[in-house]
């Protein structure tokens, strides 16, 4: 197995490098970013490059030339900010995604792109959302996810390409800070207590999202490309998730475990707006069935464990 993650310096990426060594061995990934400190940071250990996912040329070169066989295409900007730029998210996202499908027809590579609940919009079920349902997004974030979705499932019939993909919800995480989309305020709110005792939520309190932990996270990019290709009635892309919360509940759940916490709230109207557009909770029977997702973290033990990393990390 020889693996390429493009956009490997993101939150996700940055977690997914150490866990493909893991079970790949170390020499079989490659890890890729356009921006060079990202790549002295992630070359500890690993084999990084420099990569702008857009440039067919150079990223059909380092395919070819390191016999690679599955891709991890992260590139993307996210919900919040694709709201600031939407050609430009719009550019980036589906031009490294319509990158990688042609490179893995050429080269018969898998491909792996995490879709979102971004791909739902207001018409959505809310509740126990189906995984085949109403997807009508109103952020360019969301146009990309239901595009890129449609796109992929298209290399796949097709063409023969084993695209595969889930629907994240919001990624809790300790290593590298998300950045620029609407569920971040779960993963900022443990620094700011931490180091100020107090967060400023932009997100209003009663606003229900489904989110994971990483651990769950990056063992759905791994279990999902490993599963066996007969037991799967979807392809891009599944519904997975393991907790949903508000802030107000997420917020609870911390001051019982930092005496004296403070929450407020002053609400971001573009992330009011996309935040309320997006399901209360999923339905991931599918992934389940087909190929054996099952998340262990909640979100009392996500706390417990956040709240350890961080106050680690700030020492
Ligand atoms: C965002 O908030 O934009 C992302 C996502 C849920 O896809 N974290």
């Amino acid at each position: 197995m020889n693996v390429l993650i493009v956009g490997a310096g993101g939150q996700i990426g940055t977690e997914l490098v150490p866990h493909l060594q893991k079970i790949y061995g170390e020499d079989n990934i490659i890890a890729a970013d356009l921006r060079p400190e990202v790549v002295s940071r992630l070359s500890g250990g690993s084999r990084a490059i420099m990569l702008d996912a857009l440039d067919m040329k150079a990223y059909t070169e380092v395919v070819k030339e390191n016999k690679i066989n599955r891709i991890y295409n992260l590139v993307a900007l996210l919900s919040a900010t694709g709201e600031k730029n939407p050609l430009l998210a719009w550019n980036i996202n589906m031009g490294a995604l319509l990158n990688s499908l042609e490179i893995a027809k050429e080269f018969n590579c898998s491909v792996f792109t995490p879709s979102s609940i971004g791909a739902f919009g207001k018409d959505t079920p809310h509740v126990k959302t189906p995984q085949d349902t109403v997807m009508r997004p109103n952020t360019m974030y969301g146009v990309c996810k239901v595009s890129g979705e449609l796109l992929s499932d298209y290399y796949y019939s097709r063409y023969g390409v084993d695209t595969r993909s889930v629907r994240f919800p919001g990624i809790i995480s300790n290593g590298c800070l998300p950045g620029g989309g609407t569920t971040d305020y779960a993963v900022e709110v443990f620094y700011e207590v931490l180091k100020s005792g107090e967060y400023t939520c932009p997100i209003p309190e009663n606003t229900y999202m489904d989110m994971l932990y990483m651990p769950d996270a990056l063992n759905a990019c791994t279990q999902l490309m490993d599963a066996d290709p007969s037991k799967l009635v979807h392809r891009n892309s599944f519904n997975v998730t393991a907790m949903s919360f508000s802030p107000k509940e997420l917020f609870s759940s911390i001051e019982k475990r930092v005496n004296g916490a403070k929450f407020k709230y002053e609400i971001d109207p573009v992330k009011d707006q996309i935040s309320s557009s997006w399901p209360d909770s999923l339905d991931d029977s599918c992934a389940r069935e087909e190929w054996g997702w099952k998340p262990v973290w909640d979100m009392e033990s996500m706390v417990d464990d956040m709240l350890t990393a961080i106050a680690a990390k700030l020492k």
